[in-house]
């Protein structure tokens, strides 16, 4: 019978100090800042191809980022762009990447999230909702081989994505496997215009951790503090060699699926529950009220947040387009990519 997770989740040491808090926060904030350019820039015909937000998840995702590891491995979503950037991923990349720059880390061939640095352990994203799931359980197998068993792994998916088989598929695996993988469910309570009620017949998906036989364990995906605290205990069983951990974040997705959909179909009346509060407004107040910040700082943080986001993308703007005419196109990898790819 699987433990009972909720009275040991106690005697941990929080995750949730006050600098690892203020880290995380600043991560929201840049991954906010930066997606609302990206959305200016999108409108003003600037960069092609979609505009995915994480509006309302930031809180989890960077939860997610900031509590891995130096050499761990994460596969991170559409919606993952505060956990890429607490994760390590350079604020330029993220514009170099929707402009098609040449330096971009898909040198100009894609234009919004499949990108990825596997050399750094961050994996690119694959559309194929659950695929990554292998992925990411893979490589860790991959390490395990190698006689490596150090790293975690960790990806997300959402309410919808859980529906799959790949999400099936990859599970059972990493449960057969016992392997250090967390998987992050966000459900934001619409898989694009799809409500819960039409995507899923059990009451809670955490309760399908009990059927893979992995922990579970649920989190108000709207709380940095309990994303901290949560993800933080699942992080901590992968590494102590407790197998596969699911965690379900419930909140609400604060935008349409993507700049292109006014998500028309949803709900409205879902704002006014506490799974419509915005965690990023959540994080403000409860750095007020633990006095770990006031109005003049966040303002400055804001500004901060700016300032680098305007900085990155004229950088990322300036540099030139990949040019189809001398790259060496093929059609599944250039000998770069291949590379960049091959196990070490
Ligand atoms: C296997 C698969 N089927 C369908 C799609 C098309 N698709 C892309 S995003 C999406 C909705 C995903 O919803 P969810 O998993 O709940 O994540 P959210 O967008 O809400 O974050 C769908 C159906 C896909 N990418 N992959």
């Amino acid at each position: 019978m699987l433990e009972t997770l909720k009275g040991a989740r106690r005697n941990l040491v929080s995750s949730a100090s006050r600098e690892r808090y203020i880290d995380a926060f600043h991560w929201m904030l840049l991954g906010r800042t930066a997606e609302e350019k990206l959305v200016s820039l999108w409108r003003a015909g600037k960069i092609s191809g979609g505009v995915y937000l994480g509006k309302g998840q930031e809180a989890i995702s960077s939860a997610l980022g900031v509590l891995l590891k130096s050499g761990d491995i994460f596969g991170p979503l559409i919606r993952d762009q505060a956990g890429r950037l607490a994760f390590g991923e350079p604020l330029i990349d993220v514009f170099r990447h929707h402009f098609g720059s040449s330096t971009g880390l898909s040198r100009g061939r894609d234009g919004n999230v499949h990108r990825g640095n596997p050399r750094k352990g961050y994996q690119a994203m694959i559309s194929h909702l659950g695929s990554l799931i292998s992925v990411v359980a893979g490589a860790l197998l991959a390490r395990r081989f190698k006689g490596d068993t150090s790293a975690i792994g960790a990806t997300t998916i959402g309410d919808g994505g859980t529906s799959t088989g790949a999400f099936h598929e990859a599970i059972n695996m990493a449960a057969v496997e016992k392997l250090p993988l967390v998987v992050v469910v966000v459900n934001n309570q619409y898989a694009f215009s799809t409500p819960n009620s039409r995507q899923f017949a059990c009451s809670d998906l955490v309760d399908r951790a009990i059927g893979y036989g992995v922990e579970g364990h649920s989190v108000d995906a709207t709380s940095l503090r309990d994303c901290l605290e949560v993800v933080g205990y699942a992080t901590e069983r992968a590494r102590a060699g407790h197998g596969p951990q699911m965690v379900v974040g419930s909140c609400l997705r604060l935008t349409g699926h993507a700049e292109h959909d006014d998500a028309f179909y949803m709900d409205k009346s879902l704002y006014q529950t506490p799974l419509g509060h915005d965690c990023l407004r959540v994080a403000e107040n409860y750095l007020q009220e633990r006095e770990w910040a006031d109005q003049a700082l966040l303002e400055n943080w804001r500004k901060s947040a700016k300032e680098q986001v305007e900085e990155a993308a004229a950088d990322a703007q300036r540099e030139p387009l990949a040019d189809p005419s001398t790259e060496t196109w093929c059609p599944y990898a250039t000998q770069r990519i291949a590379d960049a790819l091959l196990v070490r």
